[in-house]
């Protein structure tokens, strides 16, 4: 693996949650992602099932875990790929049980070959049977997923019994972070900030939007990370404006302001950030108007956030603050506010969620109904998109709840407009 061994104790705590609340007698099984077709005889890079690693710290494909709490001794088991030399030879080497072992805490491992003669049995004998389907409301596929699948099979085969889908259980307890992966979230945001760091003295006009994206994935790589968390948002002049704008194919323009939204990803873990600057190195009197509008948004909402609220409460204050900067930017009037539409005047400059919960996925588990606890790790972004004026601005960092306040895991990032025009021009 790429990053630092993870202590397995970090799995071994994720599991005893998650098995904590499940009612006495149940057994739960999870399958490792799929690996997806790519074309030919190629797949899509690999990226292990989050609630998989989550109480696994296994990345190889074709893995199972059961939990179970009909037994007293055994709690866990995992089933992994059994090592054979001629898909050795292609492949490379696959983990040993032992291996997997020293990753999971997971004593009992077999091979998947048993899964399905061990699983009857314990069953048999449980009450209460869960799968682990993804639940994400936003996530619209036609796949058939192997744990949807098995959710259906075991409804089918086992009508005298319970049989529920494990993943509110599990974004339960994944929505407040353990110190470890609090650590990890942190050396995701530092190899965010080297990169932003590299990339400003590489700015010019004439240079395409990608090869700014080549300057960041080498610095992601060149430090252990996965790579990219999400699809890197690289636009320059209009394009800032398209909020999920990823072609990344156009030429730096004099006089544009570049808008990058990226993040590292290590082991597994995301970090998420948003800066804006000028592609000559220079902001004009206007894209100041603009940049220190979103900052004080910014920096009024981060100074928010803390236990006790939610994400829809600042929400509020965000659309606010927002309106207040648009009528002094000049884009509303009093009498756009007053005049009652579908959607409240400012929707028009901005049209998206001011935060949403970071972890092991970018949009991590979650709802913004939920009151923030410490431990919880949220983005904050507040922005303004006027395709009048060619200007988005978007700023952005990863924010960590803390006992009583939060603390900013990008806060060694610069923002402030004259720091970043100092990096660009020295
Ligand atoms: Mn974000």
């Amino acid at each position: 693996m790429r990053y630092n061994a993870i202590p397995s104790n970090l799995f071994v705590k994720n599991r005893k949650k998650v098995l904590e609340k499940l009612p006495a007698c149940s057994s739960a099984v999870l399958f490792s992602n799929p690996q997806m077709p790519k074309n030919g005889d190629e797949f899509h890079p690999y990226r292990q099932s989050s609630d998989f690693f989550y109480l696994t710290g296994i990345c190889q494909e074709k893995s199972i875990l059961v939990l179970t709490n009909t037994d007293k001794e055994t709690q866990a088991i995992l089933f992994i790929l059994e090592q054979k030399p001629e898909l050795e030879q292609w492949e490379g080497r696959k983990l040993t049980n032992a291996e997997a072992t020293e990753i999971s805490g997971i004593y009992e491992v077999h091979f998947i070959e048993e899964f399905d003669s061990i699983w009857n049995e314990l069953a048999l004998k449980s009450d209460h049977l869960f799968f682990c389907q993804n639940l994400n409301p936003r996530l619209k596929t036609d796949l058939l997923l192997p744990d949807k699948l098995f959710g259906d099979e075991l409804a089918r085969k086992w009508q005298n019994k319970d049989v529920q889908c494990l993943a509110g259980i599990i974004s339960e307890c994944r929505i407040v972070k353990e110190p470890e992966e609090i650590a990890l979230i942190q050396t995701a945001s530092n190899i965010t900030r080297e990169a932003f760091l590299e990339i400003l003295p590489h700015i010019k006009t004439g240079i395409h939007e990608y090869e700014i994206e080549a300057i960041m994935t080498s610095v992601f790589l060149r430090n252990g990370a996965n790579g990219h968390a999400f699809e890197p948002i690289i636009s320059n002049g209009r394009n800032t404006c398209y909020l999920h704008y990823i072609k990344n194919d156009q030429l730096l323009q004099d006089g544009n302001l570049v808008l990058m939204d990226f993040g590292a990803e290590y082991a597994n873990y995301a970090s998420d950030c948003t800066r804006v600057f000028p592609v000559n190195g220079r902001f004009t009197k206007r894209q100041k108007e603009f940049y220190n509008a979103v900052l004080r948004v910014f920096k009024e909402i981060r100074s928010t956030i803390r236990p006790g609220i939610t994400i829809n409460d600042y929400q509020k204050t965000t659309c606010q603050l927002i309106q207040e900067e648009l009528l002094t930017l000049g884009l509303l009037t009093q009498n756009d506010i007053q005049t009652r539409g579908d959607k409240p005047a400012y929707f028009k400059y901005f049209m998206h969620g001011i935060s949403h919960f970071i972890g092991l996925d970018t949009h991590d588990v979650g709802e913004k109904t939920e009151i923030l606890r410490p431990g919880m790790v949220v983005s904050c972004e507040p922005g303004i998109y006027c395709f009048e004026e060619n200007t988005g601005i978007r700023l952005e960092d990863t924010i960590l709840v803390t006992e009583d306040d939060s603390y900013d895991f990008m806060e060694t990032l610069p923002i402030e407009l004259e720091e970043i025009e100092e990096l660009m021009n020295c």
